[in-house]
């Protein structure tokens, strides 16, 4: 029997488990397997929006006096052993699902459960609360999980395409009304309006907006979002959408080799310019290649393109403010 590796993600030590000091995403494959430990705690409390909006959200936070919307990113090896506990700090139900891997059921207010499941395929996957669907996942109970095929560091399944890198992209469009009625312990019976839209729970703040240039509120200065690398840093992107709008996902610069689409692997490889991301959990898994640009004359090597969504609703918040929606930054270093 082979050493079982125990790797525990503490509050303190996560971030930086998963994240080198670019904010990449790292990983290294193992020989054997590993029990992998994570503790969340659901909590919740009010994000100020650019309009100064306060808006009630809970999340799986990696400590008991945070929120964390979406939750932090995961990455495993198939195989591995998940232990993850769930501390509900609040006095409602909730649950932690992951489809196909896990369902914990009904864990009640103030009850702590410790879940244990194999991560027994490899893939993109969202962690999510399912009870009174959609809207403590709308609330913002849901995160990334990535799942690395055995004994591989740089493929998506088995004999896919390669990667460099690798990021997330979890976009997520809020409406603050259908928020406060679902704090009040009451199903939303408005018209779902979105007001605002963020990718892995920031939106951007452009050049001269409060906030612009600071990776903790400006999405396309968030190391998370924020895809860098030299030619050849071909970076797969786990892209998942935790909220309701359908998206037209469209990063400049290269086009994107489309692998998977709502889970499945795509018969043949296409290079797409545009991407259609299913509202309500669509998900989608794309190598950003990192190519010498190529429609540019002289070629181009170096620069900074965007990555946006080509509804202009998206692309603005609290039904006004342009370039303060989902959009990132690709940058060609
Ligand atoms: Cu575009």
């Amino acid at each position: 029997m082979k050493r079982r590796d125990f790797i525990r993600f503490t509050s303190a030590g996560a971030a930086t488990s998963l994240l080198n000091a670019a904010g990449l995403l790292s990983w290294t494959t193992r020989a054997h397997a590993a029990t992998i430990a994570k503790t969340f705690y659901i909590t919740e409390g009010f994000i100020n929006q650019i309009d100064n909006t306060n808006v009630y959200f809970r999340g799986f936070s990696s400590s008991p006096n945070g929120l964390n919307v979406p939750g932090e990113s995961l990455i495993v090896q198939e195989g591995d052993t998940i232990q993850t506990t769930i501390v509900n700090t609040l006095n409602t139900s909730h649950s932690f699902v992951i489809d196909g891997l896990v369902d914990s059921g009904v864990i009640r207010a103030g009850e702590t459960r410790i879940l244990e499941f194999i991560a027994s395929s490899h893939g993109s996957f969202m962690y999510y609360d399912r009870i009174n669907a959609p809207y403590n996942r709308l609330l913002g109970l849901h995160g990334g999980l990535a799942v690395m095929p055995q004994g591989s560091s740089n493929e998506l399944y088995p004999g896919s395409p390669t990667f460099a890198q690798q990021y997330f992209w979890i976009f997520h469009d809020i409406d603050p009304v259908w928020h406060d009625e679902i704090r009040r312990g009451r199903a939303p019976n408005t018209e779902y309006v979105p007001r605002y839209f963020t990718l892995n729970g920031l939106s951007g703040r452009p050049p001269g907006a409060p906030g612009n240039g600071d990776p903790s509120l400006d999405s396309m200065h968030d190391p998370r979002s924020v895809l860098h690398g030299h030619i050849g840093d071909r970076a797969l992107v786990r892209i998942m959408n935790a909220g309701l709008a359908s998206h037209s996902v469209h990063p400049h610069g290269n086009h994107m080799e489309w692998l998977t689409e709502n889970g499945e692997i795509r018969p043949d490889v296409w290079k797409k310019d545009c991407l259609y991301l299913d509202g309500n959990m669509g998900a989608l898994d794309v190598i950003y290649p990192f190519e010498v640009l190529p429609d540019s004359w002289p070629p181009a090597n170096i620069g900074e393109y965007p990555m946006h969504l080509h509804s202009e609703m998206s692309q603005t918040a609290a039904g006004g403010y342009y370039m303060f929606g989902a959009i990132t930054e690709i940058k060609f270093e």
